[in-house]
């Protein structure tokens, strides 16, 4: 069997057809293992992936985590036999044959889609189309960053994308190509897997760019390639390297599951087991006699040698990062260590007894902007940005620079009108390592970016999402602008924080936490409006911490429990008070993030709930709050779209009261009695 080199053995030199058709065998056999699978891009681009991972991309396989490796995104995630096959063939650890022969089996590493921290080399998990390309802007993006930080002998590397026809369809594909135009992103390289075949057949059912015109519209340096002549690839790669100021689109025109005998060409090979005949078939078409799963030693061997190709340039990189700065080495692929992490907390601290002492009347948004002014000189690789929303986002602080094409010492990015595209690409810079990037929009836009931010949370990636307008409290722009369900939407998702701070204090607390959690992205939920400061006495611990904390405890037993998310808290505050006046014991639960409220244990979420009947308030729908509110809870909040007019009078007309409150209340007492 083809496995395991002996220590000494020369390692004979395979064709470039024997390492193509190796891929191509590997990818068909998975496939029809697994009776599922997508094995027609694997076999086209087999000749464009061996030119890369043979001649170009600097990679080490025995160190794949190496900060300054090629990052080679399969952004067409759908051919991931494609990617298994590489990291099996150049032997990348843990990838081994056993886990090719278990493709789209549980706890394999060899999953449908690739996904990010299964196995080393998997840069980014791909599958919904466009995505990767959205990535690896960020990720080039993040090596210019840090290449003006730690110079070229420490950050010097070349982003590689797989996109095809479904990427370049996608419109996320579109906010990509124009913003890595206009950065100048011109370490990006794009492989179009230009096969003119998508699952209902040819593309051109549905497409006719010319894409190559596409690409140069963006500012793009542009080739059309035979993607199955090697060297024709190979000096394609060779003038896109020498772009420098230019992002580079190789369109790489390619057959569809090349070697089938009857199939290739065709949208048969796109999505499904090729079937026993037609890879017998393929076997002899190709030239290729092994059993299936086998790969013949001097193939393997020629394989693992471009997987230590760079060995020695790996070596030279550990020379050089042994002579930076300890910390700064460290930040490279860690930015917020214990030490960085003690100094937010600290100026957290500060800024909250600021806030309390001061008891100013602030929007969040405004808030955050405070916060983010104590955060940048203290957070390495903290690289802030909006989708056109600056000002009113409060992304920038008066310490920010601007980072603008080809040139990289700013730390402050304008995406520009391209919501998806700054999510995707902020995915890519966390991705990148030595990044900790927050982008800006209004939560109702949220909806825009929401493909990408279900993929922070399904990597576990810290990306910070400041959105802001995050209600009806906006006003005047109307029910267009307002969010209503966005609130529920995201609180639906998995692994992802959603705060909605209710002060200063809270927002200063929510930051401190989105910084501090590495695997789980964050959304903060801010107000256009002001909000009075409620936390007047200074506490040196994280409230937010737990998720919901009671923020005012009637003298005597409850009568009832208000909780109130944001700027309803102010609300809640006051017929609270009210309440009070009135002989009604009224307690106030802050809750400014469900996700943490929902991980304490019970003890604690029995005392900050208690026994008495409950009434929630929030300026969004009432989806999701029967788990706090129970049965016979009451909501306080919207039941349909919102509409255009003052915050004020907007509050009044959805009935999100204080005399609202207080009725609810009222009957909710009622009825427990
Ligand atoms: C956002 C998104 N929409 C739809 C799909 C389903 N899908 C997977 S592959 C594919 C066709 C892609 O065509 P192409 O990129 O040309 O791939 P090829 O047929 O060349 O393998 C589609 C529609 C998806 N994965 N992601």
């Amino acid at each position: 069997m083809a496995e395991a080199l002996q220590l000494g053995e020369a390692l004979p030199e395979a064709t470039h057809q024997d390492m193509a058709n190796a891929i191509r065998a590997l990818a068909m056999d998975a496939v029809q293992k697994a009776d599922s699978g997508h094995p027609g891009m694997p076999m086209g681009m087999a000749d464009v992936a061996t030119v890369l991972f043979t001649r170009f991309l600097k990679f080490d396989a025995a160190h794949p985590d190496w900060p300054d490796r090629d990052r080679f995104v399969l952004s067409a995630g759908h051919g991931s036999m494609l990617l298994y096959s590489l990291l099996y063939l150049t032997g990348v650890p843990g990838m081994d044959i056993e886990e090719l022969k278990r493709f789209r089996q549980l706890h394999s590493k060899t999953a449908g889609h690739p996904e990010y921290g299964h196995a080393p080399g998997i840069e980014t998990t791909t599958g919904p189309l466009g995505q990767g390309l959205g990535n690896a802007v960020g990720m080039a993006l993040g090596e210019r960053l840090l290449n003006q930080r730690y110079g070229d002998e420490i950050v010097d590397h070349h982003t590689y994308v797989i996109a095809g026809d479904g990427c370049l369809m996608e419109g996320i594909s579109q906010e990509a190509i124009s913003l890595a135009g206009h950065l100048k992103l011109g370490r990006l390289i794009v492989l179009f897997d230009d096969n003119q075949i998508s699952i209902d057949g040819p593309t051109s059912l549905s497409v006719s760019d010319d894409q190559i015109e596409r690409f140069r519209a963006s500012g793009w340096h542009t080739a059309k390639v035979d993607g199955h002549k090697p060297e024709a690839i190979a000096l394609a790669i060779e003038n896109a390297r020498a772009s420098t100021d230019r992002p580079s689109l190789i369109a790489c025109r390619t057959v569809i599951g090349y070697g089938a005998p009857k199939k290739q060409g065709t949208a048969a090979t796109h999505g499904s087991p090729l079937g026993e005949e037609e890879i017998k078939g393929a076997r002899e078409k190709l030239g290729w006699s092994h059993a299936a799963f086998e790969v013949p030693k001097p193939i393997l061997a020629s394989w693992r040698a471009a997987g230590t190709r760079n060995a020695a340039a790996y070596e030279r990189w550990q020379n050089a990062a042994k002579r930076l700065d300890a910390a700064k080495r460290a930040h490279l692929t860690d930015p917020i260590d214990a030490e960085v992490r003690g100094k937010i907390t600290a100026a957290v601290k500060a800024l909250k007894s600021d806030f309390s002492s001061e008891a100013a009347k602030l929007a969040t948004r405004q808030s955050s902007q405070k916060v983010l002014e104590k955060l940048v000189p203290v957070v390495p690789g903290l690289i802030g940005g909006s989708a056109d929303l600056t000002g009113s986002n409060g992304t920038l602080t008066k310490l920010h620079t601007i980072v603008k094409p080809g040139d990289f010492a700013g730390n402050y990015v304008h995406y520009g009108v391209r919501e998806h595209g700054m999510a995707a690409a902020i995915n890519g810079m966390a991705l990148h390592g030595g990044i900790v990037p927050y982008g800006g929009t209004f939560l109702v836009f949220s909806d825009y970016c929401r493909p990408s931010i279900r993929l922070s949370a399904l990597m576990g990636k810290r990306v910070i999402y400041v959105m802001t307008h995050d209600s009806i409290g906006l006003g005047e722009d109307g029910p267009t602008h307002q969010p209503v369900e966005q609130l529920a939407a995201l609180r639906a998702m998995p692994n992802l924080n959603v705060f909605r701070p209710a002060d200063s204090v809270e927002c200063a607390e929510c930051w401190e936490i989105a910084l501090g959690t590495e695997a789980t992205p964050s959304i903060l939920a801010l107000t256009r409006q002001g909000l009075p400061l409620l936390r007047t006495a200074h506490t040196e611990e994280n409230l937010t911490a737990k998720g919901a904390y009671v923020l005012i405890e009637p003298k005597g037993q409850r009568a009832v429990t208000l909780i109130a998310t944001g700027s309803e808290v102010a609300l809640a505050v006051t017929a609270a008070k009210e309440l009070g006046g009135e002989g009604i014991a009224a307690a106030v639960v802050s809750m400014p993030c469900w996700e943490l409220f929902e991980a304490q244990d019970r003890a604690y979420q029995d005392t900050v709930l208690g026994r008495a009947p409950r009434v929630g308030v929030e300026a969004a729908v009432e989806f999701g709050w029967r788990k706090w509110l129970g049965s016979y809870g009451k909501f306080v909040g919207m039941h349909g779209f919102g509409a255009s007019a003052p915050a004020e009078e907007l509050y009044k007309h959805f009935g999100i009261t204080v005399a609202a409150l207080k009725a609810a209340a009222a009957d909710v007492i009622g009825k427990s009695q």
